[in-house]
């Protein structure tokens, strides 16, 4: 039998605590199907519609750290043909609703050939500047494209509209007031990854401001 490691230990000790300590939580709403309480999940700081928050393949309930994804994106390859023009990490505007957006995470990426380029993933870092407290993410952006000589936008968020990627509403971004340094590292299939480190100011993320 393979060893399970502390923190899957401590994370399913909680659970099984949660659920002694209310019963209603034995039949306890799982969205997500990973093993973990919705309410579990808030205190654990993962999120209960992701089974693997930190999309490094294990589920939250096995995985030893599941807010900590090693970075998989190869970091040889051709030079981007594509650039970060903008990283907004707050104080982001709705364009088609023409009124201010509650803050997100952000990118404005911009292709400078003649050419679609698709197959993008994303590994992002969201370091408290306070504690030092440093949580890592892998996403595919499946769908998302960048037109030839075009610019498009990523959107990470709840999710709620189509084309927008769900962020991790658990996670120290929207959990803490604390400043943060968000890094945005964005790679396209066969290219070199090109990256971005934005400050953000001591703050709430979750209102428009
Ligand atoms: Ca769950
Ligand atoms: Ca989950
Ligand atoms: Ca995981």
């Amino acid at each position: 039998m393979k060893p399970l490691n502390t923190l899957a230990v401590s994370a399913m000790a909680l659970v099984a605590a949660l659920m002694l300590s209310h019963g209603a939580y034995a039949a306890g709403v799982d969205t997500d199907g990973d093993g973990i309480p919705d309410a579990s999940e808030v205190l654990l700081g993962t999120d209960p519609l992701n089974p693997d928050t930190d999309g490094d393949g294990v589920n939250d309930l096995k995985d030893s750290a599941p807010l900590s994804a090693p970075d998989p994106i190869a970091q040889s390859g051709a030079a981007a043909p594509f650039a970060i023009k903008e990283a907004l990490v707050e104080n982001n505007y709705d364009y088609a609703a023409k009124k201010d957006a509650p803050d997100h995470l952000e990118l404005l990426v911009n292709n400078s050939t003649a050419a679609e380029i698709k197959d993008f993933s994303l590994y992002l870092t969201v370091k408290d500047a306070d504690t030092g407290a440093t949580e890592t993410y892998f996403k595919p952006l499946p769908g998302f494209t960048v037109p030839p000589s075009g610019e498009a936008r990523v959107h990470l968020d709840d999710g709620a509209i189509a084309g927008h990627f769900r962020d991790n509403p658990n996670g120290i971004y929207h959990s803490t007031q604390s400043a943060k340094v968000i890094t945005f590292e964005l790679a396209a299939a066969g290219y070199a990854p090109v990256s971005v480190d934005v400050n953000k100011d001591k703050g709430g993320a979750e209102a428009a401001d």
